[in-house]
């Protein structure tokens, strides 16, 4: 008899998150995913056959609440909670904006993988998987604050595979380019005209594309670790160099 294995994903409300947990799903786990919006979260849980729990990773509290309520053991964590706001120059930078990226794509992701590792460990099969980004290991104008947290996002991850070497735990760090979801408007403030225009006169990643790298990696044999996956579209070779086509309307 095969073991149903469970998997957490954390900012499963919308994009990324959300198409994972229906895709692992569809790939036979039983999934519970955590986000804010409770009402997005839930439409989704049940789109899956899922479990939706209330969860803010950047309070302490919160999460504690999240994984008291999880059944254990876990076989794996998608860290997928995460998001840019705004594109200012270190020069004009906030003080808030910054505070929020790290204490989201770094610290939530600290704080979640802490509380899961035991239950993790004790699943003798257990997996984490990090969505960094190309921000991750690319810099550009006005990027600092986003670059900066998923740069040591993806420190993070290659200490976790160092300190976890030896145990059945695999880590994974999956880092996509472009992919169009509620990323642009959450870091342009609900201006969608503005967030439009990120994806404009270019074919981009949709979620869907990036919940295949995680599966992937997820159901990959036991001793096979994926270590990093870098996934773009084929107009764009870098966070800055993008091939957009004329846009006539
Ligand atoms: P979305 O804005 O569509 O999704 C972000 C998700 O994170 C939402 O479900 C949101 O849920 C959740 N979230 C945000 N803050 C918190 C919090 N404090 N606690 C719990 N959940 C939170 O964007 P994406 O799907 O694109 O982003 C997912 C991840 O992918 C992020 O880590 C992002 O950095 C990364 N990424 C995105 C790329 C892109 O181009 N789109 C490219 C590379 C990486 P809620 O608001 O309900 O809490
Ligand atoms: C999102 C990709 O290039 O906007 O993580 O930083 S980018």
């Amino acid at each position: 008899m095969s073991v149903v294995k469970t998997a957490v994903v954390t900012g499963a409300s919308s994009g990324i998150g959300a198409a994972t947990a229906r895709a692992l799903a569809g790939a036979g786990f039983q999934v519970v995913l955590g986000a804010r919006r409770l009402d997005r979260l839930r439409e989704v849980a049940t789109s899956c056959g899922g479990t939706a729990l209330p969860l803010d990773v950047t309070d302490a509290e919160s999460v504690a609440a999240f994984v008291a309520a999880l059944p254990s053991p876990l076989h794996l964590l998608v860290n997928n909670a995460g998001g840019a706001l705004g594109l200012d120059r270190i020069e004009s930078a906030t003080d808030d904006t910054w505070t929020t990226m790290w204490e989201t794509n770094v610290l939530g992701t600290l704080r979640m993988t802490r509380a899961l590792l035991p239950s993790l460990r004790a699943s003798g099969d257990g997996h984490v998987v990090n969505i960094g980004s190309i921000a991750g290991f690319e810099t550009y104008i006005g990027g600092a604050g986003y670059t900066g947290a998923k740069h040591a996002e993806r420190a993070l991850t290659r200490t976790l595979r160092l300190e976890l070497l030896g145990q059945p735990i695999r880590v994974t760090d999956v880092a996509p380019g472009l992919v169009e979801t509620e990323f642009a408007l959450v870091r342009f403030a609900g201006d969608a005209e503005r967030a439009q225009g990120v994806y404009r006169g270019l074919q981009p990643l949709v979620a869907e594309d990036v919940a295949d790298c995680v599966v992937w990696a997820a159901t990959r044999p036991s001793h096979v670790n994926i270590d990093e996956i870098v996934v773009r579209p084929r107009d764009q070779a870098t966070a800055t160099a993008v091939h957009r086509r004329e846009v006539t309307s």
